[in-house]
Parts: C-alpha cells; sequence; structure tokens
C-alpha cells in the first residue's frame, strides 16, 4: 500500500477493534482507573450532525491518551432514549416509540463507529430498556421508603421514623419535611387511620405524592420541570405552559440543597455552571418575623434578610395567593382585591420574578403591628411577592429595598428614614453594607451586628427567628406521558404502595393510542387489564426525562447485572467519573439531579463517592455557517453576492452541501430544487459568489453538515484533528468545512515520512540527529501538557509543526518515527495503528507507552557545520555549541572527507563562523 487510503485503512482498524474488543474495559487492580464519559445522547431522528462529536472526540482523545499513560480506562457510551420526539411522532403515525428510538439509536451507533470512538460497545445502555429501567424503578422505590434525617444529615429508613412515632410522635424528630407538617404526639400517631399514616409520611418521603402549583403544558398533554420551561414556553416545542394545581409525585431535593450546595466545592467544574447551581439552590440567610393583624388573631409571617432595616417597615405585603388574604381584607377592598388575584394567578412564577418594571398591588384594608417598634402600617397584596418562596409576605423597606421602594413611590406610601444622614433611598440602595442604623437599639451598629441583634430581639420576645431558605423547590417527577418509566406504584384505598421488588421491571404496558384517555388520564391510563394484583390502579404517569439519566454512570460499571443496578465490586472500583464532557444546558437539569440522586445512593452505602463529576467541561457549540443565493424579485434569476444591492433582491438559504469556498455548484443548484431547474444566474468573473452568515446549526437553514460525508471525503481521522483544530474545545465557534483540507494533507505528509518516492513503506535504523530530537521531543512535551489541560487545538498545530520539521530534514528514522506515531494515536487513531502494524508491531497501538521527552535533546547543544574547502562544501561535521576551537580545527583537518581535498598540504586558514559554517583556504 502506498497511497493514504483512509477509507480503506479506517474500515479495516474499525473491524479489528471490534474483533477484538480492543476496548473492553476490566477491572484491574495493578493499574489505575480512569473513567471518561460523554453525557449520553437523546437518539433523535435528525442523526449526528458535526456538532455532535466535537465533546466525544475529546473524551475519546484523553480516554486513548490515559491507556497509553498505564490507565485502565472506562470508555463507555448508551443512549438516553426515553423522550418526547419519539411519543410525538408515535401520536402522528401510531407507530410505537419503540421502534422509532431503535431505529435511531442504530442509526446513531453507525455514525459514531464511523468516527473511530474507543467505547467499550458492550457497555451500551438505553434507559428505554426494561432491565435498565428495572433498576430506575428500583432507585424510585428506596427513595420512597426513606427520609431525610438532619440529625444525622442522611437519608434513613421510614421504618425507623415509624418506630419514632409510636414512641415519640414527631417532637424529636428534625427532618425534611412539608411546611404544613403537623406536631403529633405518640399517642395521636397511633390513634390515625391507615390514611391518615400514609398522609404523614407522604409529608416526609423523598418521593411523595402531593397537591402541587405546576407548569402545565396543554399542547404536549404533561407537566414540565422549572427547567424545562423557558421563558413561559415549553423547552420543547415552544408552547405555552400554564400554573396548575395537580397531585404530582414529587422528589425531595431541598433535603439536599445544603450539600448540594456545599459539594461544589470539591468538585472541579466550571465556574458559571457551579454558579448557576448555586443560584438555583439559592440559599438565603435572614429571619422569620410574625406581625400581628390588627383586630384579629391571626398573623402574618414575613421572611426577612434584612430584620436591621425592622424600623424602616412601612408597608407588610402579601402574595395574592398568601391563605390570609381571604380572611382579613375588609369588605371596602374586597372587589378590588378578589380581582386582582385573578390577574395575578395567571402569571408564571418567573414572570413575576423578572418583570421589574410594572408595579401593581391592592390595599386590603388591613393593618399590621410591627413586632419590634409597635407601628401600625397597611397590609397590601402585590404579585411581585411569590406565594412559593419564604413565607409568601414580606416586610417592605422601601428605604432600602428596589422593589419596596419603586412600590411605595407609585402608590404614595412612606418611606421612612433608616439611614444617618439622610433619606434618600437611592443613597441607601448605593451604601448597601456597612450601613448605621439611625434606630432604638440597632443605632450605630453595622449591619452584620444589627442583624444579629435583631434576631436576639426577636427570638427574646417570642416573634421570631433566624431563618436559612433556599430558593430551590422540590422537583415535580410525574409526566403524564407514555414513553417514560412507569411509576412502580399502585393505590389501595388511596394509599400509594410500592410493588414487590420481585416484580421489578414494571414494564410498560400496550395501548392502543398514545394519548391521553376521554376522561383527560394519561396515556396509561388506555391500557386494557393493567391492575396490580388484577385490582389496584397503577400510577398512570410515567417518570421525567431526567430519572433515567440521574444514575446511568454506575450501569455502565456493569450493564448486564440482573441483581443489583451494577455489582458493589464494580462501584467501589470505577468509583466516579473523573471526565465528564457535555453542553451547559444541563446545568440546572441533568447536573444537579445526578448530583442529588448520588448524594443519596451515597447515604444508602450503595456507593462510595459522593459527587458524580469530578471534573467537567462544557463543549462548546459549533454554529452553523450558512450560505446564501440571492433572487431578484419576482424573477428566476439570482445574481453573484458583490453584485447584489444593484438589483432589488431576496436572500435565500441554499444548501451548504452544494457551495464550496463560497462558490455556488450552479449545476448542482439547478438540480438541487424542481423550481431551480429554469434559474438564470448574473455572475462576478464568471462565477456565482454566494453570501454567508454564522447561525445556529440547523435543518431549516441547510448548513447543516454531516460527519459521514465528511469521514467519506476525507476520512475519519482528518474529521477528528479538524474539530479539534477549530478552536479550544469551551469555545463557541462556527463550522468551516473548506479548511479541513490543510488537516488532510498533514496527515498525508505525516504518512509520507514513511515512504519512499516510489511509495514504499521504509524507515531507517539510523541513530536520529539532534536536530529531530529536539522536534520529536518538544511535540512530545507540548502534546502531554496540552491533552493534561484539556487543551487539543494547540497539539494539532504543534503536530503539523514536528510533520514540517521532520518533512524538511527528510526523516525517515524509526527512533523518531515511532513516539510521533504513538503521541499521535489519540487524536488519528487508524492511520497510527496502519503505521503502527507497518513498523512490525502485532499489538494495537493503544497498548504502547506514551514516550517520555527529555530536557538534554529541547535545548540545542550540538550544531552541524557544513565545511567548505575553498569554498566548495565538501563534509558535514557535528559539533557542540561550546565545543573549543582547537578541537574543531583538529576534528576538521583529521576528518577523512576533507582531508582529501587537501591534497596533503596543510591548510593556510580555518574559519569558523559560529553556528554557521567552517571554511577551510588551502
Ligand atoms: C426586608 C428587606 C429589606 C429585604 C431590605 C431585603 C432588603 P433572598 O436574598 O432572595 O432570599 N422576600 C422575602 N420573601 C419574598 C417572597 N416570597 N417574594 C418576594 N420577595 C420576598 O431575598 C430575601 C428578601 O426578599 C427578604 O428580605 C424580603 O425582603 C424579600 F433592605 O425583607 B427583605
Amino acid at each position: 500500500m502506498s497511497e493514504y487510503n483512509f477509507n480503506q485503512i479506517e474500515k479495516k482498524w474499525q473491524r479489528y477493534w471490534e474483533e477484538n474488543q480492543t476496548f473492553k474495559a476490566r477491572a484491574n487492580d495493578n493499574k489505575p482507573k480512569y473513567y471518561a464519559l460523554d453525557m449520553f445522547p437523546y437518539p433523535s431522528g435528525a442523526g449526528l450532525h458535526v456538532g455532535h462529536p466535537l465533546g466525544y472526540i475529546a473524551s475519546d482523545i484523553v480516554s486513548r491518551y490515559k491507556r497509553t499513560k498505564g490507565y485502565n480506562v472506562l470508555h463507555p457510551m448508551g443512549f438516553d432514549a426515553f423522550g418526547l420526539p419519539a411519543e410525538q411522532y408515535a401520536i402522528q403515525t401510531g407507530q410505537h416509540p419503540a421502534i422509532t428510538t431503535e431505529q435511531n439509536i442504530q442509526r446513531y451507533v453507525e455514525q459514531l463507529k464511523n468516527i473511530g470512538f474507543s467505547y467499550d460497545w458492550e457497555r451500551e445502555v438505553r434507559t428505554s430498556d426494561p432491565s435498565y429501567y428495572k433498576w430506575t424503578q428500583w432507585i424510585f422505590m428506596q427513595l420512597f421508603n426513606c427520609y431525610y434525617n438532619y440529625t444525622s444529615d442522611k437519608a434513613e429508613p421510614v421504618a425507623a421514623l415509624i418506630k419514632e412515632f409510636e414512641q415519640n410522635g414527631n417532637r424529636n424528630v428534625k427532618a425534611a419535611c412539608d411546611d404544613d407538617t403537623p406536631a403529633f404526639s405518640a399517642a395521636e400517631w397511633q390513634a390515625k387511620s391507615e390514611l391518615q399514616k400514609s398522609e404523614l409520611l407522604l409529608k416526609y418521603r423523598l418521593t411523595y405524592v402531593a397537591e402541587a402549583v405546576v407548569n402545565w403544558c396543554p399542547a404536549l398533554g404533561t407537566v414540565l420541570a422549572n427547567d424545562e420551561v423557558k421563558d413561559g414556553l415549553s423547552e420543547r416545542g415552544g408552547y405555552p405552559v400554564e400554573r396548575k394545581r395537580m397531585r404530582q409525585w414529587m422528589m425531595r431535593i431541598t433535603a439536599y440543597a445544603e450539600r448540594l450546595l456545599q459539594g461544589l466545592e470539591d468538585i472541579d467544574w466550571p465556574e458559571p455552571v457551579k454558579e448557576m447551581q448555586r443560584n438555583w439552590i439559592g440559599k438565603s440567610v435572614g429571619a422569620e418575623l410574625e406581625f400581628a393583624v390588627e383586630g384579629s388573631q391571626q398573623k402574618i409571617e414575613v421572611f426577612t434578610t434584612r430584620i436591621d432595616t425592622i424600623f424602616g417597615v412601612s408597608f407588610v405585603v402579601l402574595a395574592p395567593e398568601h391563605e390570609l388574604v381571604k380572611q382579613i381584607t375588609t369588605d371596602a377592598q374586597r372587589q378590588q382585591v378578589e380581582e386582582y388575584v385573578t390577574v395575578a394567578k395567571n402569571r408564571s412564577e418567573r414572570e413575576r420574578m423578572t418583570d421589574v418594571k410594572t408595579v401593581s398591588g391592592v390595599f386590603t384594608g388591613a393593618y399590621a403591628i410591627n413586632p419590634i417598634s409597635g407601628d401600625k402600617v397597611q397590609i397590601w397584596i402585590a404579585d411581585y411577592v411569590l406565594a412559593g418562596y419564604g413565607t409568601g409576605a414580606v416586610m417592605a423597606v422601601p428605604g432600602h429595598d428596589t422593589r419596596d421602594y419603586a412600590f411605595a413611590k407609585y402608590f404614595n406610601l412612606p418611606i421612612p428614614q433608616v439611614v444617618e444622614g439622610g433619606n434618600l433611598a437611592e443613597e441607601a440602595h448605593a451604601a448597601k453594607e456597612g450601613i448605621i442604623i439611625n434606630s432604638g437599639f440597632l443605632n450605630g451598629l453595622e449591619v452584620k451586628t444589627a442583624i444579629k441583634a435583631g434576631i436576639a430581639r426577636a427570638e427574646e420576645l417570642g416573634v421570631g427567628r433566624g431563618k436559612v431558605n433556599y430558593r430551590m423547590r422540590d422537583a415535580v417527577f410525574s409526566r403524564q406521558r407514555y414513553w417514560g418509566e412507569p411509576v412502580p406504584v399502585y393505590f389501595k384505598d388511596g394509599i400509594p404502595h410500592l410493588i414487590k421488588e420481585s416484580e421489578l421491571p414494571l414494564e410498560l404496558p400496550k395501548i392502543d393510542a398514545y394519548l391521553p384517555t376521554e376522561t383527560g388520564e394519561p396515556p396509561l391510563g388506555r391500557a386494557v387489564d393493567w391492575k396490580y394484583d388484577n385490582q389496584y390502579e397503577y400510577e398512570l404517569s410515567t417518570m421525567p426525562g431526567w430519572a433515567g439519566s440521574s444514575w446511568y454512570w454506575y450501569r455502565y460499571m456493569d450493564p448486564r447485572n440482573d441483581a443489583a443496578f451494577a455489582d458493589p465490586e464494580a462501584v467501589n472500583y470505577w468509583r466516579n467519573v473523573d471526565l465528564y464532557i457535555g453542553g451547559s444546558e444541563h446545568a440546572t437539569g441533568h447536573l444537579l439531579y445526578s448530583r442529588f440522586w448520588n448524594k443519596f445512593m451515597y447515604d444508602l452505602g450503595l456507593v462510595p463517592e459522593q459527587e458524580p463529576f469530578k471534573k467537567l467541561i462544557n463543549q462548546g457549540m459549533i454554529q452553523g455557517r450558512s450560505n446564501f443565493v440571492f433572487r431578484v424579485k419576482d424573477s428566476n434569476t439570482y445574481v453573484s453576492f458583490g453584485l447584489k444591492d444593484k438589483y432589488d433582491t431576496t436572500a435565500l438559504h441554499v444548501d451548504v452541501n452544494i457551495v464550496e469556498n463560497d462558490v455556488l455548484d450552479i449545476d448542482a443548484f439547478k438540480n438541487w430544487r424542481p423550481e431551480n431547474a429554469d434559474a438564470e444566474f448574473v455572475l462576478e468573473d464568471g462565477k456565482y459568489n454566494v453570501g454567508m452568515e454564522i447561525e445556529k446549526m440547523s435543518k431549516s437553514k441547510y448548513n447543516v453538515v454531516n460527519p459521514d460525508d465528511l469521514v467519506e471525503r476525507m476520512g475519519a481521522d482528518t474529521l477528528r484533528m479538524y474539530e479539534m483544530f477549530l478552536g479550544p474545545l469551551e469555545q463557541f465557534k462556527p463550522w468551516n468545512t473548506n479548511g479541513m483540507d490543510g488537516v488532510h494533507k498533514f496527515l498525508r505528509k505525516y504518512w509520507r515520512l514513511f515512504h519512499d518516492n516510489d511509495g514504499n513503506f521504509t524507515v531507517s535504523e539510523e541513530a536520529p540527529t539532534a536536530a529531530e530530537l529536539k522536534s520529536l521531543h518538544k511535540t512530545i512535551k507540548k502534546v502531554e501538557e496540552d491533552i493534561e489541560r484539556f487543551s487539543f487545538n494547540t497539539s494539532v498545530s504543534s503536530f503539523m509543526i514536528c510533520v514540517n520539521e521532520l518533512t524538511q530534514l527528510k526523516t525517515n528514522k524509526r527512533a523518531i518515527l515511532e513516539p510521533l506515531t504513538i503521541i499521535l494515536s489519540p487524536y488519528a487513531p487508524h492511520i497510527t495503528e496502519e503505521v503502527w502494524q507497518q513498523l512490525g508491531h502485532a499489538q494495537s497501538i493503544s497498548e504502547a507507552i506514551f514516550p517520555a521527552w527529555k530536557e538534554e535533546y529541547l535545548t540545542e547543544n550540538t550544531f552541524e557545520y557544513p565545511v567548505s574547502v575553498n569554498g566548495k562544501v565538501r563534509a558535514k561535521l557535528t559539533f557542540a555549541v561550546d565545543a573549543p576551537r582547537e578541537e574543531m580545527e583538529k576534528m576538521v583537518l583529521t576528518d577523512e572527507q576533507v582531508t582529501r581535498f587537501l591534497d596533503g598540504k596543510s591548510p593556510k586558514k580555518i574559519i569558523i563562523v559560529p553556528n554557521k559554517i567552517i571554511n577551510v583556504v588551502v
């Protein structure tokens, strides 16, 4: 073989790896483990475009590199296979979503295999496979059977909680539970009915059913999680989302709020992702304070982070949904209040939080008493106060708080002075920290001290206490859909019961259509004869998309185990993920839920590490590079880019696959669509230049580039290196197929190093020169340092420089080319396997050891002098750069080549130009 026949080489090695199970991972105590994981994809019908493999290529390079560094690498791939698109397609076509999913997965696998990833394919998992979701259901059951004990600060069995209730009631229990959990004694507990006990226990369980205000999407017929709603629309499909009260399965993620926050300190993740999680968790340290309602027994509890501003309270605001609103509103204000409540209800929480411009609210007619100053203030309702946060009520301090200030201005409410030296609210905002309070016992204190003093006083008076609040809410876990995991629960007399563990998996039943029933039940309501023990209703909603992805990295450790989610030995060996690569869009969804489930599994002793993903990298998105043609209005004439302004034209997207270097292939364009067949063109220099713009890669913009086509044209190794060459992994960058040529030429050049002019593979066994060693060793050093800091684009440049240097040096020495081949192999695995074999190795190059670079070769300490005799170069001699002159002269005069041309005469002069040339004058 003489030509670089990449198609043939790549197919050959892909087959070899598969047949020889080259990348099969086995636990091995003699080697350190390394777990490199890609966020597994949802197999969509459109297949992969060139943007998808970017992260996969990076993690594959690291995996292959780590193998050559002596690590035992686990590098798996699988599919997040439940989800809406397959179900939407099923609704349209009647085809079972399992069939579509299977087809899409096959296509994905084929595309991935084409790129030569070193996955251990035998470990592939699919979340929609019953043998997989059996364990998703199993984890759900463990959550149902546990509550969160704040005393031990971990999840513990509900069975132990019941024992405690029987003996002492819930007096001594410090646990995560619903806000409305009543206090009860042992006797009261024992007097309760089974149903009442069950309802009480649901207030503690880590997964529970409860009435909740949820994001209901009528068009999709399902509830969505907060992170699946963007600006009031569903993330998938962009349909309107409403607020609705429904009975739902919930996950008590709030129990883990503090640990989820603290755990961020221990992981090497991008700071923006950590920050998003911190904001999502939204810890705030403050106080709860009771305001009495004048002329009533009722008390309004507010949550405040600034109890130090208590003397500046000028009114109290309740959320429109607050339960006291009805009771305290005076008759005179009732109609206005009711109207306002109706309007506010239809605005989403997000909208209310982010809308800072519109000021709206209504006076209830009632008054509250400031528990510390004794002042009487008005009670208002306004939708800037959220029902679901804190206590759903605030003490308004317009002297300090922007929203309170805007509200007070608008409704002409008092703006009391609380800051020494003036009552200008703007100044007060600007001051923020270190404000001196000019009020009562707080006078002269700094903010932090004043807060402490305020809480102490409130506690003394019995009107308040310190309180930590988290903005995060429990996660809704029900979806009124078909294509998800069934919840392993049935209902008996209104009480939810788990099915037996031995009955797992609870498989999805067959149904006749993938739509809600006539009575509005979820699709599972259509299943015929689907009852537990032939009589009890199963839960009809299914689990959300994030259930299966919240623990999948463990299944890869032991994917076919039928007796456990994974064998403990395997779990204790692989532990957690060393490198996780995926998109940043999962910051507050998947990446938070996974940490939650992981911590729960850790509490149960099922897994050895608190955090699932040690290091996270978010790969940037590859954007599309769209091309445009310009059609003259009301005609079928297209003008070239440079002439478009002379005509009245419309820019139209044109398929990027019929454009090269921004020049349109006119024949291909005529064939692209029937209406183009008789198109006419106004050209520039005989060419049609197209317009260009960077946009999201999408079918509708005709800018999708398919990796398969590129692999076919230039090979997977070129594609892999080019994707890395585009720029830093984390960066967003546009795709431009044109640049691929350069990388392809580089690989051809590398290939040529091993071949003589007749195309025969040949390497020399000669010892390398200093220049060759230097070129190699600086590349080894650079590439190693680059991979260790996940900088791949810079490595590609180094390879190019090295191959150029070696080409110039006409190197074909094994001692140089063999190590070069090893360090190139993570990037271009196929071509290097081929060369490796030709170099005479029987094992895959993935068994080779990454060469060590040597400092001594990096500095230039010798120089190869051309030696001329009377102006004609007759020999080449290498000297240390600091060699003494006499020694050099002696060597020159004894060199055989030189003496031949001296004709026995002794030279008149020897001129030595350091590091340049030696000239012998006879
Ligand atoms: C008085 C005060 C004075 C406040 C001041 C702030 C500044 P974070 O930090 O986000 O927790 N608040 C409390 N519950 C609320 C609710 N349900 N909806 C809207 N706002 C609410 O914010 C806590 C602060 O937000 C609380 O402290 C309260 O206003 C307001 F100079 O009380 B503060």
